[in-house]
C-alpha cells in the first residue's frame, strides 16, 4: 500500500511542529509548503536529519509550489499572519482571508480528495472561508480549536484535583476565542462529573469558574509569556490527533469546528461542537443536551462567529 501523504500549508511554528510529530508517529510522507522561499526547504532538511537518530524514514520535502501537494491524503493549514501591533482584527481578517483563497484554490486544483484541517485564526471564519474557496464537501473540511481548548481545560482541572491528566475528560464548545464554552457538566475526573466533585468538597464553584476563565484566555496567557508568537506545541499535537482519527478511522469523538446544518439551532456556520471523525471525515455531529447557561453562552459564541462571517463577506464579494 502506498504511503499516506500529509501536506502542511504554512511552515511556521505550528507547521514545523506538525511535520516533526507526523514523522515521529510515522503517519506518512510529508510536504511542507510555504510562500517564503527557503523556510520549508530548510525545515524539511533539518527534520529529515532527525530520521537517522529517531529511526523514521518518512520522506520530508519543502516546497513553494502547490503542485507538490498533489493527491495529499491529509492537509493541515496554518498559513497566515498573526496580529501585529497597530493591526485591527479586520486588517488581520482581510489578510488571512486572501491567504485562505490562495490555499483553497491550491487544494481544489491539486488535492480535492484530502481531509483538510484548518488551524489559522480567526479559526471559525477561516475554516468556513477555506471550505467555500476549496469547494470540498463540508465533511472533509474541519477546524481545530476545541481539541486544544479542551486540552487546556483538562490540564488546569488535573492540577486543581491533583490527579493525572489521564483521568480528566473535558469538553469545550463554541467558537475559538473569548466566547468559547467550557462545559463543566460534561467534564469529568475518572467519570465523576465536576459538579459532583464540588459537592464532595474537592473544589469550589469559584475555583472552577476561575479555571473556565483561564481556559478561555489560555492562548493569550501564552502569547503574553512568549511575546513574539503564539502557542504551537499543543496546537500541533491537537491537529495531529484529528489527522490520526481520519487516517486510522478511529471514530474519535472530538470537539471540532464543523459545519452545522440545523444542529444546535445553527445553519450553515462552522462552530465548535462534538463530532465523530473517521475515514469519511466528519461522520456525525453529536448534539448534546445543554443547560440554559451553556446554551446562552453558545449563542453568544455563535453570534460572534456570524459577525466575523459578515465581515468576510464584506471583504470578498465572491463569498
Ligand atoms: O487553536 C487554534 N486554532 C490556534 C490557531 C492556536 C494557536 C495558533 N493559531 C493560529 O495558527 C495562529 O493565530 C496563526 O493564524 C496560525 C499559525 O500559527 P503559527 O504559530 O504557526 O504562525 P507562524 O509561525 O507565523 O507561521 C505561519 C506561516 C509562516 O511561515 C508564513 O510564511 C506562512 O504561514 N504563510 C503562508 N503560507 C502559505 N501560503 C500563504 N499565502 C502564506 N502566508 C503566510
Amino acid at each position: 500500500m502506498a504511503r499516506k501523504k500529509i501536506a502542511l500549508i504554512g511552515a511556521g511554528n505550528i507547521g514545523g511542529t506538525l511535520a516533526h510529530l507526523a514523522a515521529l508517529k510515522g503517519l506518512g510522507d510529508i510536504v511542507l509548503f510555504d510562500v517564503v522561499e527557503g523556510v520549508p526547504q530548510g525545515k524539511a532538511l533539518d527534520l529529515s536529519q532527525c530520521g537517522p537518530v529517531e529511526g523514521f524514514d518518512a520522506k520530508i520535502t519543502g516546497t513553494n509550489d502547490y503542485a507538490d501537494i498533489k493527491d495529499a491524503d491529509v492537509i493541515i493549514v496554518t498559513a497566515g499572519v498573526a496580529r501585529k501591533p497597530g493591526m485591527s482584527r479586520d486588517d488581520l481578517l482581510g489578510i488571512n482571508l486572501k491567504v485562505m483563497k490562495a490555499v483553497g484554490e491550491g487544494i481544489k486544483n491539486n488535492a480535492p480528495n484530502a481531509f483538510v484541517i484548518c488551524i489559522t485564526n480567526p479559526l471559525d471564519a477561516m475554516v468556513w472561508a477555506l471550505r467555500e474557496f476549496s469547494g470540498l464537501p463540508h465533511n472533509k473540511v474541519v477546524g481545530m480549536a476545541g481539541v486544544l481548548d479542551s486540552a487546556r481545560f483538562s490540564h488546569f482541572l488535573a492540577e486543581e484535583f491533583q490527579v493525572s491528566v489521564k483521568e480528566v475528560n473535558s469538553f469545550v464548545l463554541g467558537g475559538h476565542g473569548d466566547t468559547m464554552v467550557p462545559v463543566v457538566e460534561y467534564s469529568t475526573v475518572a467519570g465523576i462529573p465536576i459538579p459532583d466533585l464540588i459537592k464532595m468538597g474537592r473544589s469550589t464553584k469559584e475555583r472552577i469558574d476561575a479555571i473556565v476563565q483561564r481556559t478561555r484566555s489560555g492562548g493569550g496567557e501564552i502569547v503574553g509569556l512568549l511575546k513574539t508568537g503564539s502557542a504551537f506545541y499543543a496546537p500541533a499535537t491537537s491537529g495531529i490527533a484529528m489527522a490520526e482519527a481520519y487516517l486510522f478511522d478511529q471514530k474519535r469523538l472530538l470537539p471540532c469546528a464543523a459545519n452545522l446544518t440545523g444542529q444546535y439551532g445553527v445553519d450553515n456556520l462552522y462552530v465548535g461542537v462534538p463530532v465523530i471523525i473517521g475515514k469519511d471525515g466528519v461522520e456525525q455531529v453529536i448534539e448534546i443536551d445543554l443547560d440554559a447557561e451553556a446554551k446562552a453562552n453558545l449563542q453568544v459564541s455563535v453570534d460572534a462567529v456570524k459577525e466575523l462571517l459578515e465581515a468576510c463577506k464584506g471583504i470578498d464579494s465572491t463569498l
